[in-house]
């Protein structure tokens, strides 16, 4: 025997699950962006969080940036943030060889490299990439974006995986970006939603030309 849910109880849902967790905006380019704040998180387990996100269907990424627009956007999420936040690019894998998580190469060398081949945008802020070695890696492999509270706001710098717990100011973590490729979804995964709905309505108008 089915049972179903009172309006009301559908309501208290609804706005419970709102007050968890709010929904990711979407940007220009048809894809949807959250931030989330996170202080000192690792960018591995910012990335294994942001893998582990799911907004209408699909699975999230730590965010990847491939003009100024995205850049924009991505920083009008970080209202208040005066330190930095982690952008889904890397050159763990090779040194000076940054890709974004999907293997795109974004740039290639130090601070005089040169950008693409995948992806031509870059906005490393002044000296950086410098792939400093003055923290307990050694190197500097992760992609990170400084808030809108910073005088340098949106501008990119690589920092260590792990970030000393006792670095403050614009150099802080205080999270990460997930970005949602729904843009690459034919129908829209919330049409589904009302689906049901439309397919009557479909069925009623072709019943009626017969
Ligand atoms: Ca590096
Ligand atoms: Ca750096």
């Amino acid at each position: 025997m089915k049972t179903f849910l009172s309006g009301t109880a559908c309501t208290a849902l609804v706005m419970t699950s709102t007050l968890l967790q709010a929904a990711p905006v979407i940007g220009s380019n048809g894809n949807a962006y959250e931030y989330i704040t996170f202080d000192t998180i690792t960018w591995s387990d910012a990335a294994t969080a942001s893998s582990e996100s799911v907004y209408l269907g699909i699975s999230g990424h730590l965010a990847s940036v491939s003009s100024q627009a995205e850049n924009d956007f991505i920083l009008s999420l970080l209202s208040g943030v005066d330190s930095s936040v982690w952008l889904g690019g890397s050159d763990a894998e090779t040194e000076s060889m940054w890709k974004w998580l999907n293997g795109d190469q974004f740039w290639q060398g130090g601070i005089d490299g040169t950008a693409g081949p995948d992806t031509t945008y870059t906005n490393w802020k002044v000296n950086d990439p410098n792939n400093a070695t003055n923290n307990a890696e050694g190197s500097e492999n992760y992609l990170s974006m400084l808030g809108m509270s910073v005088s340098i706001a949106g501008q990119w710098n690589d920092l260590p995986n792990v970030q000393a717990s006792t670095t403050t100011g614009a150099f802080a973590i205080d999270g990460y970006v997930v970005e949602y490729e729904v843009s690459a979804v034919p129908v829209p995964a919330a049409v589904w939603l009302f689906g049901s709905g439309l397919l009557g309505l479909f069925s009623f108008a072709l019943r009626k030309k017969v």
